[in-house]
């Protein structure tokens, strides 16, 4: 999906105003740190974006510092949580699209968590 997002650090995506509610999103779990909401074009039946609130300079994955190990680990965890509660007993994929060449399109940290249907590899 393209849109104007930018690979700049600091620089605010759609996902800043998904967190403030400006725009509207299905939220499926919430707490001072993280978001998760249905992605808006679920490629299965289960299609999560987990995200942290404050972006604090993770455009991606290849931004990550030592200060961000902490919320890292914390957004694989609630992807666990949220899995669990989204009844994903079989089996889940997470994915972290960093950059160009994985087709990343907004650039605010976020883990896919997908479900509810037998995955393929290698992925596309
Ligand atoms: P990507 O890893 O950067 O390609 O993933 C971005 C995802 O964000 C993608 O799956 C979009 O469908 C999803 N998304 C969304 O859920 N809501 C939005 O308003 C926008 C993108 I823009």
């Amino acid at each position: 999906m393209a849109d104007s997002e930018t690979e700049a650090t600091e620089a605010p995506t759609i996902f800043d105003k998904i967190v403030k509610k400006e725009i509207p999103s299905t939220v499926v779990y919430e707490d001072d740190k993280v978001l998760a909401f249905r992605d808006i074009a679920p490629q299965a039946p289960t299609h999560i974006l987990i995200i942290p609130k404050v972006k604090d300079g993770l455009s991606g994955l290849s931004k990550a510092e030592e200060r961000h190990v902490e919320i890292l680990g914390y957004l694989l965890y609630i992807a666990k949580l949220v899995a669990k509660q989204e009844g994903l007993g079989d089996g889940f994929r997470i994915v972290i699209n960093d950059g160009n060449d994985a087709g990343q399109s907004v650039y605010h940290l976020h883990v896919h968590l997908l479900g509810g249907r037998q995955m393929n590899w290698p992925p596309g």
